[in-house]
């Protein structure tokens, strides 16, 4: 019965934000509904001096009429009572791109080699999740390695998202955009 309530939903125990630090590529993701990030999206993050982590984000995102571009995104995280589970308060680098508040959960990571984000935008009344977002991201550009596929799938199962996810091509349109 507590299967899928999102406040029982299990995260990195321990979470080390330190560790987490530095570039990671999404290889799959989970779309919330409305505007969002296609494909070449790749996260950095950091702990600042004061010990508040940052982080950044490009990704290519369709606006408006069909207009294509690289969104250049912006995050700062606040910590919880749960060391992996912060708030994110988001802004684009241009006005027109998005900006927002959302829960930003990490479920597991290795930290050299996968990481599972999770973020719920609406709880429906049972604690289930109605409106919600996820990336698997991988140090490697070139995916995840097989031994961690299956901890990807399981967790995936224990999300409540198995069978949503899409994968994030990495083609260097990015390049391209930043070449512009
Ligand atoms: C995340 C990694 C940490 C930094 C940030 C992230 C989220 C970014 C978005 C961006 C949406 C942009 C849109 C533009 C039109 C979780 C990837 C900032 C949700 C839709």
């Amino acid at each position: 019965a507590q299967e899928c309530v999102v406040d029982q939903i299990p995260v990195k125990e321990g979470f080390d934000k330190y560790r987490f630090q530095g570039t990671w590529y999404a290889v799959a993701k989970k779309d919330p509904v409305g505007l969002f990030l296609l494909d070449n999206v790749v996260a950095s993050y950091k702990v600042e001096d004061d010990g508040k982590m940052t982080a950044t984000a490009v990704g290519r995102v369709i606006i408006l009429n069909n207009w294509e571009t690289c969104a250049n995104m912006f995050g700062s995280l606040e910590d919880t009572s749960d060391p992996a589970k912060f708030k994110l308060r988001y802004w684009g680098a241009a006005a027109y791109l998005q900006s927002g508040y959302d829960d930003h959960w990490i479920i597991d990571t290795d930290y050299d080699n996968y990481a599972i984000h999770y973020s719920c935008r609406a709880l429906d009344a049972d604690g289930t999740c109605l409106d919600g977002y996820s990336f698997i991201f991988s140090r490697h550009p070139t995916g995840l390695r097989p031994e961690d596929q299956k901890i990807v799938t399981q967790k995936k199962q224990e999300m409540c998202f198995l069978g949503k996810y899409r994968r994030v091509a990495h083609n260097g349109t990015l390049l391209f955009f930043s070449l512009m």
